[in-house]
């Protein structure tokens, strides 16, 4: 008997497990639901990007004569949810049996299991490690430290190897890839497309659809097929790659993007795949055309970071989203959504994202991340944040960055101490701090800076938990020779400032 075969908006790759098993008489099931595009409430350039690489992902494969029933958001017909998608297919095309690749995400899993249809879920294959693989590397471990699994995946693909030694000498060359923001940046930004009709269409939709959504539509410049999305990769290969070690942790007000490749997003909704990524980063190392830190770090990023994190998430369980082991309570600050803050760190880090969809990863980590976490906001809340406004965003990617890596809300799974700075990191690290309302060196009083005020009151107020950490004894070795008259006045200025934050005054 025929079959339905989902493929979801964050699938689209020829080579699906569910769509390898497609036979003659199936059908294909895809669909742009409102339960999909409303569960948070996306940045509208991730929602149109989604729904043009579909519209034409189901053009591809309708070119290669396989039957596709697609539904748009507008069509009248329309169920709204991905189950209801499929009861509404399996009833017009008389089958109660689907095949699925499993979601990114737990509560579409869950939901698909809940759905009185036959569904199989088969394994996301898209993946270098299994779940079976991250289990069996995890198994027994007192800690997950993703530099060994990252290691063991360069054996596994023999990526950067040179027989069973590490191509260049060592595993790991980050300690060359921690420069200061450079003056100006050599790349002009990842590649741009513009939109072509059936795009924007889709711009049209969204605009009429998502206008209230935090998030600039317009304009908008992202590939939107996977041979627009591997020009972006040669784009950055050959532009941008030799220097992306070097810079990869600075921050620059007149350019959001440096070195970054930006092709997360292509990645994460499957119009490119890691191995043609990692390989093409290998080739310009072997080529000489990129210095080996930058394809090293690069590369540690993907097959690493990337399949690490993805381990945690499916390994943790559903309930790892609402992990909160610091007890934060605090509500997301207004200017999270782009309200006034004079902060310009953040202003900025908001203000691109809200044009953008995008941050880079240390932008993420210790610009909108590090204040969260230090002002004790509730981690539930930046993690919805994170998920809503990024166009590579999905849950399996996304919550253990957040709640893991950025928040510690996990109580240390992800990361062994928190990741929290002073001004002094974003000072050396970009060029936010010269325009700023407020001093990166004033540590209390008229114009310090808040993350000066906030970094203490974050070590104080966790001290029985972080201050045995032999990582983090020095730190508070220096709280404890701090004056008593100055601690308490950083602690008193410190909660000044998250109560005027709580308030809702501009700060
Ligand atoms: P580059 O800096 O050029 O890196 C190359 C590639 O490596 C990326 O495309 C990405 O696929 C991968 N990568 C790098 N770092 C990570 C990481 N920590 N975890 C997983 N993959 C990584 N990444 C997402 O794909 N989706 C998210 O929702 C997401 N949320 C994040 C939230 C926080 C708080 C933090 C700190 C990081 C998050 N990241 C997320 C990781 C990282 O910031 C992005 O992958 C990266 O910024 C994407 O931009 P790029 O393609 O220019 O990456
Ligand atoms: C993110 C997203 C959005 C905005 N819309 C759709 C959609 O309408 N249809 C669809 O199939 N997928 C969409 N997606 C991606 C899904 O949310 C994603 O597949 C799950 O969150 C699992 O990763
Ligand atoms: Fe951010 Fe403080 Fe620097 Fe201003 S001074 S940009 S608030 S770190």
């Amino acid at each position: 008997m025929s079959r339905l075969i989902l493929v979801l908006g964050d699938q689209l790759s020829p080579d699906m497990a569910a769509l390898r098993r497609h036979e003659p008489g199936d059908l294909v099931v895809m669909a742009e639901v409102g339960d999909e595009a409303g569960y948070v409430p996306h940045h509208p350039k991730k929602i149109a990007f989604l729904f043009a690489a579909m519209r034409k992902f189901a053009d591809s494969l309708r070119r290669d004569g396989i039957d596709v029933a697609y539904t748009r958001l507008d069509d009248p017909d329309n169920a709204g949810s991905i189950p209801g998608e499929l009861l509404r297919r399996a009833e017009q095309h008389g089958t109660d049996e689907v095949i699925a690749t499993e979601p990114g995400e737990w509560r579409l899993i869950q939901a698909l299991d809940d759905c009185p249809l036959r569904i199989t879920q088969l394994q996301d294959d898209r993946f270098l490690a299994s779940h079976a693989t991250f289990q069996d590397w995890a198994e027994g471990r007192k800690e997950l430290r993703m530099e060994w699994f990252y290691r063991d995946m360069r054996r596994k693909t023999g990526l950067l190897m040179d027989g069973d030694e590490p191509a260049g000498g060592q595993w790991n060359y980050d300690h060359d890839n921690r420069k200061p923001a450079p003056d100006a940046v050599a790349f002009s930004g990842p590649m741009s497309f513009t939109p072509d009709a059936e795009v924007e269409e889709v711009l049209d939709l969204v605009a009429r659809r998502f206008d209230n959504n935090f998030g600039q539509l317009r304009p908008f410049a992202f590939a939107t097929d996977r041979g627009q999305a591997r020009r972006a990769l040669t784009h950055f290969i050959t532009h941008a790659l030799p220097r992306f070690g070097d810079y990869q942790d600075a921050m620059l007000a007149e350019n959001g993007f440096l070195y970054h490749a930006v092709v997360s997003m292509y990645l994460n909704a499957g119009l490119l795949t890691w191995q043609e990524i990692c390989t093409a980063a290998e080739e310009a190392w072997r080529d000489g055309h990129a210095p080996i830190n930058a394809v090293e770090g690069f590369i540690r990023q993907i097959i690493g970071w990337r399949e690490y994190m993805r381990g945690i998430y499916f390994r943790e369980g559903p309930d790892y989203t609402r992990r909160n082991e610091l007890g934060h309570s605090r509500s997301l600050p207004w200017f999270y959504w782009g309200g006034e803050t004079r902060m310009r760190c953040v202003s900025l880090t908001v203000a691109q994202t809200r044009d953008e969809a995008y941050a880079h990863h240390i932008q993420r980590l210790m610009v909108t991340g590090n204040f969260a976490l230090l002002a004790g906001i509730d981690p539930y809340q930046v993690h919805e944040w994170y998920l809503s406004v990024y166009a590579d965003a999905y849950e399996w990617v996304e919550a253990p960055n957040v709640i893991g890596m950025s928040q510690f809300a996990d109580g240390g799974i992800v990361g062994s101490k928190p990741y929290v700075s002073s001004a002094n990191y974003i000072d050396r690290m970009s060029n936010y701090c010269g325009d700023c309302h407020y001093s990166a060196k004033t540590k209390t009083g008229e114009g310090a800076c808040p993350f000066n005020l906030l970094y203490w009151h974050f070590l104080n107020r966790h001290r029985d938990r972080f201050a045995q950490n032999p990582r983090m004894s020095r730190i508070y070795a220096n709280w404890d020779r701090m004056d008593e008259d100055r601690r308490r006045t950083i602690l008193s200025e410190a909660e000044t400032f998250l109560n005027r934050m709580a308030q809702g005054a501009v700060v």
